[in-house]
């Protein structure tokens, strides 16, 4: 695993950890869910049953293969070595990339603007200076648009263990 994508998913663990008490849980999850929906107004009923299911598949997955003693928490160090895992955790991603990232796409132009990007970012928690240069790393288009494509493979990279230098470490970036 390296440092990089170490780096990745500790973020994504801090964020899921909606309520900041260490561990995560499914009301982590609930809350999570709930903004990325709200973030998605413009989406139709399908693409936002789409993202809950994903959600759901992503903690479900994690409490039936990680929470062995069944308190309900999952652990960083539980977390890290089991989500960078494309052999147990690569489906979840899939189908929650593909999810994603349609929600960046309403009117399924197969296109995604900035301010949607940076709607849907920001409700995960990703900070927004890093949500726009991950954004420019993704090679915007002259009218400022990303593919829905470029949108999932670059999630579905966010996860690979072996993977640095890629768009999404701009948002792990602490540059003031
Ligand atoms: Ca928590
Ligand atoms: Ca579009």
């Amino acid at each position: 695993m390296r440092t990089e994508a170490a780096q990745r998913l500790e973020l994504i663990f801090s964020l899921l950890d909606a309520n900041g008490n260490g561990v995560i849980d499914s009301g982590d999850f609930d809350l999570m869910t709930d903004r990325v929906v709200k973030a998605a107004a413009a989406s139709d009923d399908g693409a936002k049953a789409a993202i809950r299911a994903a959600f759901g598949r992503y903690w479900t997955t994690l409490a039936t293969e990680l929470d062995a003693n069944g308190d309900g928490v999952v652990t960083l160090e539980e977390f890290l070595p089991f989500v960078l895992d494309p052999d147990r955790f690569g489906p979840v991603v899939t189908e929650f990339a593909k999810a994603l990232s349609a929600l960046g796409d309403p009117d399924k132009d197969g296109l995604i603007e900035r301010p949607l990007f940076v709607s849907l970012m920001t409700a995960i928690g990703f900070d927004e200076a890093n949500i726009h240069a991950t954004f420019d790393a993704l090679g915007p288009d002259t009218d400022d648009r990303i593919t829905v494509a470029t949108y999932a493979a670059n999630i579905e990279a966010y996860y690979a263990p072996d993977m640095a230098g890629i768009p999404g470490d701009q948002l792990v970036s602490t540059a003031v």
